[in-house]
């Protein structure tokens, strides 16, 4: 049933509390993770250990206690769990976005986070099974759908997809190229290792090949997009393996089956390699190289998030010249209140509700429950402020419209991208 909001002056507090239920109520497409199905077993990150060592708490960890990293690395993840609960946990009060994740999660199954030590939160997580916490967590979060992050060039999870694993019905995959496109010497010898024959010159039977590569990995792995995070320097047009093997090799496989190619630009990584995962930062980059290839390349569709905060305007600019342009999430040094707060108020300024506003980016399972719940709670306050606005100009705003806004951005806007059917005839095609 439709519902006429109230006039501007009583709707405030009521308009809030209807695009926040509606906000929470309307099941997420995850379109960015780094979460894998049970069946990839060591792949499968779940449960207090694994929520602690989160490479963001671990960088965090380094600036409060007095450990370096070869002390930190050399002793076991359960010990490393431990300095990062007493480190942030105990000795601090846990105000960092990462931190309070944590929190989230504990008080969401009911774990008190107030203690000392994580004994009872691993007496809880030791006590469950991985797919029935899998479902679990997809219910408290609201996720409809997972979408991963498969890296062909990982020796480990290649093999897992050459065994023909099986994958979660709500898992999809998604073919992740990183060494393709940034170190191409490391990419080539593993597409000769593998028999696809390639040289370090990037000729005629090189790109061949790398195509045929991308090709086999599409038939198995049946992505929903093909991705690369790159850095700030990504150029085009440029001489450079790069910029010719992006247009030569990967656009065109793109193409062939209709995928959209996701650029997330902006990494610089191992700016300190005593952290590891940990270790990356970030730098602006040039969001007109974006244009050029969504200018050049009109059959092409690009999903782009771009890292740093100084991008975030020309990317809503650029999105408004090129729809084979979607920019998706507040992407891991944004996911902070008062930044996806900016980008989405901007967004919605810019490009109504044509955009994906969020991804969760979760690496463990757990963090879908906290990494939801703070995106919803600020995505409905951007959409809240966005609507008053509107209604003060006049407009009649509906339930029924804040609902197709929220399954639009939440929903459609990527499923149409990926040649999904819309949200609505799947829900349909399940109440059957
Ligand atoms: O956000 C992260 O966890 C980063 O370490 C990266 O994995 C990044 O999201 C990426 O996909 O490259
Ligand atoms: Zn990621």
């Amino acid at each position: 049933m439709s519902v006429q909001l109230a006039p501007p002056s009583l709707e405030v507090t009521e308009l809030s509390r209807t695009v926040e239920s509606i906000v929470f109520d309307t099941p997420v497409f995850d379109i960015h993770t780094h979460l894998y199905p049970a069946t990839f077993q060591q792949l499968s990150l779940w449960g207090i250990d694994e929520l602690v060592n989160y490479h963001y708490l671990i960088a965090e960890t380094f600036r409060s206690a007095p450990i370096t990293p070869e002390q930190f690395w050399g002793v076991s993840k359960i010990e490393q769990a431990d300095i990062i609960w007493q480190t942030l946990f105990v000795r601090h009060t846990p105000v960092s976005e990462a931190c309070r994740g944590v929190v989230k999660v504990l008080s969401s199954f009911g774990l008190d986070p107030n203690v000392p030590n994580l004994r009872e939160a691993r007496k809880f997580f030791a006590a469950r099974s991985a797919e029935e916490h899998i479902s679990d967590v997809m219910k408290r979060a609201n996720v409809s759908d997972v979408v991963m992050t498969n890296d062909v060039f990982d020796p480990v999870e290649s093999q897992l997809w050459l065994e023909n694993t099986p994958v979660h019905e709500k898992y999809h995959a998604v073919l992740r190229m990183d060494p393709l496109l940034n170190d191409w010497p490391r990419a080539h010898s593993v597409l000769s290792e593998r028999g696809y024959k390639a040289g370090a010159v990037i000729d005629q039977p090189t790109i061949e090949s790398a195509k045929k590569f991308l090709d086999d990995w599409v038939n198995r792995m049946k992505p929903l997009y093909m991705a690369v995070s790159l850095p700030p320097s990504f150029g085009y047009p440029e001489d450079s393996p790069r910029a010719k093997l992006l247009t030569e090799v990967v656009l065109p496989v793109c193409r062939s089956y209709n995928l959209p190619f996701s650029m997330m630009i902006g990494v610089r990584k191992q700016v300190n390699p005593a952290l590891k995962d940990a270790g990356d930062s970030l730098g602006h980059a040039e969001t007109a190289v974006v244009e050029r290839l969504c200018r050049d390349f009109p059959q092409n569709t690009f999903l782009v998030s771009m890292l740093s905060r100084e991008n975030q305007h020309e990317l809503c600019v650029a999105a408004r010249k090129f729809n084979n342009l979607m920019p998706f999430g507040c992407w891991w040094f944004l996911n902070d209140a008062s930044i996806v707060t900016e980008i989405t108020d901007e967004r919605l300024e810019l490009l109504g509700t044509s955009f994906i506003p969020q991804h969760s980016d979760a690496r463990i399972l757990d963090q879908l429950v906290y990494k939801w719940d703070h995106s919803r709670r600020w995505i409905a306050d951007s959409l809240a402020r966005a609507y008053a606005s509107l209604i003060r100009d006049g407009w009649k705003l509906t339930s029924d419209q804040i609902q197709r806004d929220v399954q639009r951005m939440f929903q459609d806007n990527f499923r149409q991208f990926a040649g999904l059917p819309a949200f609505e005839s799947t829900q349909k095609r399940e109440a059957r």
